[in-house]
């Protein structure tokens, strides 16, 4: 009767190092794959808003402004979408987020809301309330802001507003302050100077690195 032998030592070590190996080489690709697929999902979020940006600068011949106390004054030709009524939620923080989302999620005009999916709005910041007296407010009590495909806030500044600067909260809590970018190519002049800036803090979720994924 033939008896069953077991691994050996030397054995069962080729094979766990083989699986090593091959774990190394595949779990890399898996990350990086999944690191792209972000990228590029937060890149068409840019994209899209940038759309509902142009349709929203048809109506209101601006764009939305990145504060709550400018948001208060904006008219509508004709009064179809003012915002007379609005009253600021606020905590200070992702504010210029937050006035881009009331903008974007009012159905005023000729304008449809743009029809978040559920992971691209989060209250992160924790508003009590929100921005009610909007025009056809839609997204009820909080006050969202547009977040990326890594659950940090997306930075919104009016160029109006390219000298201030803003307050984020970031999904690990940390409280971060931003500003507008300059051009690195023209010296002192804004990157984009007559529209708006946006940008999400990228797969490092850090401001103002090589990652950031902006309209530039
Ligand atoms: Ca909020
Ligand atoms: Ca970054």
């Amino acid at each position: 009767m033939m008896k069953r032998r077991g691994f050996t030592l030397v054995e069962l070590l080729v094979v766990l190092s083989i699986i090593a190996v091959l774990a190394g080489l595949i779990f890399p690709t898996l990350l990086s794959g999944r690191r792209r697929a972000r990228v590029a999902e937060t890149a068409s979020l840019v994209t899209t808003v940038g759309d509902a940006m142009s349709a929203f600068e048809g109506h209101y011949g601006n764009f939305p402004p990145s504060d709550f106390a400018t948001l208060k004054k904006l008219r509508a030709p004709g009064g179809s979408g003012d915002w007379g009524k609005l009253k600021s939620p606020g905590n200070d923080t992702n504010e210029g987020s937050e006035c881009l989302v009331a903008c974007l999620s009012s159905k005023t005009g000729g304008m449809e809301p743009v029809p978040w999916k559920e992971d691209q709005v989060e209250n992160g910041d924790k508003d009590a309330y929100g921005p009610s007296g909007a025009p056809n407010w839609s997204l009820g009590d909080e006050a969202f802001e547009l977040v990326d495909s890594w659950g940090n806030p997306v930075v919104y500044f009016h160029w109006q507003a390219y000298g201030q600067k803003q307050r984020y909260t970031t999904v690990d809590g940390r409280v971060i302050e931003v500003g507008a970018r300059k051009s690195e190519k023209f010296k002192g002049a804004w990157v984009n100077p007559r529209t708006y800036q946006i940008w999400s803090l990228g797969p490092d979720g850090e401001n103002g690195t090589d990652d950031d994924i902006g309209n530039w």
